[in-house]
């Protein structure tokens, strides 16, 4: 548990940043947990896999792809028959079957994904999302030649990634701070604007990178199509029940180290882009309107739905 105690830290700490990302090194700790068990009977196996989900449910309040992925492994070990024996193997297993499934989703959504991109195409994007890079890098292995204007992404600055990826990938890239994002929109005339996810919720609506619904309400203005690419374990089954998708507040260090005392600074790590915004969601599954993605899961991933915490 020591060593989980130890990745959760840096989660936490952003020294592991990025949806999948987050929820992929979840999912290998809880691996390393279970191998390592001294458990005698399932019962104990269980309590320490339930300690580590509340380790790990603890770091980053809005990623319900590791929230998703640490309890198909706790649904899977609870349904297991047998011994301890039994039990640790399904869990294993469980654990490489989520690791699996993120590497053939994000795949499929690179393949999906760079069907929307055509030679010529300058295409937007906010923030850093493998998911999206991903199908820039795509496309440009198939001899499109793209331009990509991509944002700063204040505090944190991950769009630095994203442009260097891309740079090193041979992809033209323009960078701009986040308050040109609606100047860049209309000066460019932006064919494309393509972000990634947090989470998605049962209502279709997006969390992404705080900047992410004023990059919206630009490509609206301009009648940008705007897609947003995610694998279905980003998807909040809380939100069918009614509850909201809690958005991180983050360190007001992150902003103005030396602030003045006395100031108060509010540090949104995330917002939301209702579905009216988006044309499509990009999923390993297939386009569709984010409106039916509920309806789709619930054919797809029925345990998603059959939660108790
Ligand atoms: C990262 C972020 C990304 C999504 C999707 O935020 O907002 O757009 O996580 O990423 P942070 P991916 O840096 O705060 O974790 O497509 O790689 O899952």
């Amino acid at each position: 548990m020591e060593d989980l105690i130890q990745v959760a830290k840096k989660i936490k700490d952003l020294e592991i940043q990025g949806a999948r990302n987050v929820a992929k090194t979840a999912i290998r700790s809880m691996k390393d947990v279970i191998l390592n068990s001294s458990a005698t009977e399932p019962d104990l196996l269980l309590k320490e896999l339930l300690q580590a989900k509340d380790i790990l449910f603890d770091t980053r309040p809005t990623e319900p792809a590791m929230r998703n992925s640490i309890r198909y492994v706790l649904y899977e070990t609870k349904e297991a028959k047998g011994g301890i024996g039994a039990t640790k193997e399904i869990a294993v297993k469980t654990c490489d079957k989520i690791l699996k499934y993120f590497e053939d989703a994000i795949l499929k959504i690179h393949e999906i994904g760079a069907r929307k991109i055509l030679s010529g195409m300058q295409i937007m994007t906010h923030c850093h999302s493998s998911t999206v890079t991903g199908i820039l890098k795509k496309a440009n292995e198939q001899g499109k030649d793209i331009h990509v204007i991509c944002t700063e992404t204040r505090p944190r600055l991950q769009g630095h990634r994203t442009a260097k990826e891309l740079v090193e990938a041979g992809i033209k890239v323009t960078f701009v701070v986040d308050s040109a994002m609606r100047y860049m929109m209309k000066h460019l005339e932006v064919d494309l604007a393509l972000i990634g996810a947090d989470a998605i919720t049962s209502e279709g609506t997006i969390i992404n990178k705080i900047g992410t619904r004023l990059f919206a309400l630009a490509a609206d203005e301009r009648d940008v199509p705007m897609y947003c690419a995610a694998d279905t374990y980003k998807f909040s089954p809380e939100t069918s029940l009614g509850f909201l998708e809690k958005i991180e507040k983050r360190n007001p260090d992150e902003i103005w180290k030396d602030a003045p005392a006395g100031l108060y600074i509010e540090n949104p790590a995330f917002e939301t882009v209702p579905r009216r915004y988006i044309d499509g969601l990009i999923t390993e599954v297939g386009v569709f309107p984010p409106s039916s993605i509920a309806h789709q899961l619930l054919q797809l991933h029925p345990w998603m739905f059959d939660f108790k915490d």
